[in-house]
């Protein structure tokens, strides 16, 4: 996804209307009009990021894995090629999706066998942009993700041009796997103290990272941007990452929030905005001229991420370490967004409260007091809209993720609140989200700290009453 992959907007708005207007003519607007069908290799992979190589497990073996582009309503398929030696799963993250194709292995599908393949159809009813991730213990921390980004035929936002930032922390291949981590981890009781931010409230992860990626490059070794100077400019960051929210700004500008985990939101002008893992934000900026830092810090880290955004030839570009005043200035707050008037969700009927908890030892985390081998179920019947009170009394954040629908967050009176599918969770907080249930099936519902998704943070919301298959998928 370097300069040729970044489609300019011109050309994106001509590949819409014809995959619209007409039946997918081939050839317009390559990318664009192109059959929406895709084939993943997972599969091991040897790659470089900037100094160093590593063994991983990738799609495609790149980083992130191939690029999939659909526009609103269309069918998106795609073939999972199993290469690995262990079972493994495609989600897509955020998409309203039929639950047989959801990724969810002990939920609505069995995993796919090392030399098996699965065909995922589904069809992408929002646009907004998601991405896709193996969903099998640790995978995901791998090189296991890719981006999903679903155009809208009647897009309203203004902009010249696009690009899509995908922020990743990364240990996969350097003094061990992900795997190896969570052992450690399993056996220690602590927490590291000196992680920590007063944004997320406390201690801000479970370990620090090697390196910390946009689209697969180290700061070492960074990603450019190519544009012009008075572009108006979407930039659609995703965070792919397991353990590590990030903060991001964009040196010499300000921002416009538009979209939150997708949905439109109205637009909020701010410096700097943090992003947990799943959580998904775009914004425009119309560029300067010159060569500017995008950073996204490791939130209580002490390092970062970092790219170029470049619209003149001749500037120098900036060190990875410059320093960025926007990261110390307005930062977005849960509290600034609205969704558009049309996304709103009806008043709830019911209320059900989610305790987050952590046990004694230190490495297991519960939702209700119970662990993911005895999960949690929320009951919900089609057609009702409830409200889960999220309730977090454990001693760390958690970006709590559902499948297969966005609630609506609940900021306060006078507000509407944004649309998302995943919100953090600071501790002694308490959200509201409001769920219209909309989309039978069973679906997860679990932090997306992978590591704490491990150590049991993963229930279930469901419609009806359980059923024999749903609970003995599940063990
Ligand atoms: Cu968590």
């Amino acid at each position: 996804m370097d300069i040729a992959g970044n489609v300019s907007r011109r050309v994106f708005v001509t590949g819409v209307f014809a995959a619209v207007g007409t039946t997918m003519a081939p050839g317009v607007a390559a990318g664009w009009a192109r059959p929406h069908t895709y084939v993943l290799r997972a599969r091991p992979a040897t790659l470089s990021l900037g100094r160093r190589t590593v063994t991983t497990w990738a799609y495609d073996d790149i980083l992130p894995g191939p690029a999939i582009e659909a526009t609103a309503g269309q069918l998106v398929r795609a073939r999972l090629v199993n290469e690995l030696p262990a079972d493994t799963t495609v989600h897509w993250h955020g998409i309203r999706i039929d639950p047989r194709m959801d990724g969810a292995p002990g939920f609505t599908q069995e995993p796919t066998p090392p030399g098996g393949s699965f065909d995922y159809v589904f069809r992408v009813p929002d646009p907004g942009t998601y991405f896709y991730h193996s969903h099998v213990g640790m995978q995901n921390d791998r090189g296991l993700y890719g981006t999903l980004i679903v155009a809208d035929p009647r897009e309203p936002l203004g902009y010249d041009q696009e690009f899509t930032v995908v922020l990743d922390d990364w240990l996969d291949g350097i003094g061990g796997t992900p795997d190896d981590v969570l052992r450690r981890l399993n056996a220690s009781t602590a927490h590291d103290a000196t992680i920590r931010s007063t944004v997320l409230g406390g201690v801000a992860g479970e370990l620090r990272h090697p390196l910390y990626l946009v689209n697969g490059r180290p700061p070492e070794a960074p990603m450019t941007f190519h544009s012009r100077p008075g572009r108006r400019v979407r930039f659609r960051v995703i965070n792919a990452a397991a353990d590590t929210a990030f903060r991001v700004a964009l040196g010499g500008h300000r921002m416009t929030v538009t979209h939150t985990d997708g949905f439109p939101c109205r637009p909020v002008a701010v410096d700097t905005f943090v992003i947990g893992m799943g959580e998904r934000y775009d914004f425009v900026a119309t560029l300067d001229a010159g060569a500017f830092p995008l950073v996204a810090t490791a939130e209580g880290k002490g390092a970062r991420a970092f790219a170029v955004v470049r619209t003149a030839r001749r500037a120098v570009a900036p060190p990875s370490e410059v320093k960025v005043p926007q990261l110390d200035g307005r930062m977005l707050k849960y509290g600034d967004l609205n969704a558009r008037r049309a996304d709103h969700l009806a008043r709830p009927a019911r209320t059900v409260t989610v305790t987050l908890g952590m046990r004694p030892s230190g490495n297991e985390w519960t939702l209700n007091g119970r662990l993911s081998d005895d999960p949690m179920r929320l009951r919900v019947e089609r057609g009702e809209t409830i409200r889960i009170v999220l309730d977090n009394q454990s001693p760390m954040w958690h970006p709590m993720h559902l499948h297969g629908h966005t609630f609506q967050l609940r900021t306060g009176t006078g507000r509407s609140g944004p649309r998302k599918d995943t919100v953090n969770i600071k501790p002694r907080e308490r959200l509201n989200l409001d769920v219209h249930a909309d989309n039978p099936g069973e679906w997860m519902f679990h932090c997306h700290n992978l590591y704490h998704q491990e150590q049991g943070m993963m229930g279930a919301l469901g419609y009806g009453p359980a059923t024999a298959r749903t609970a003995s998928m599940r063990h």
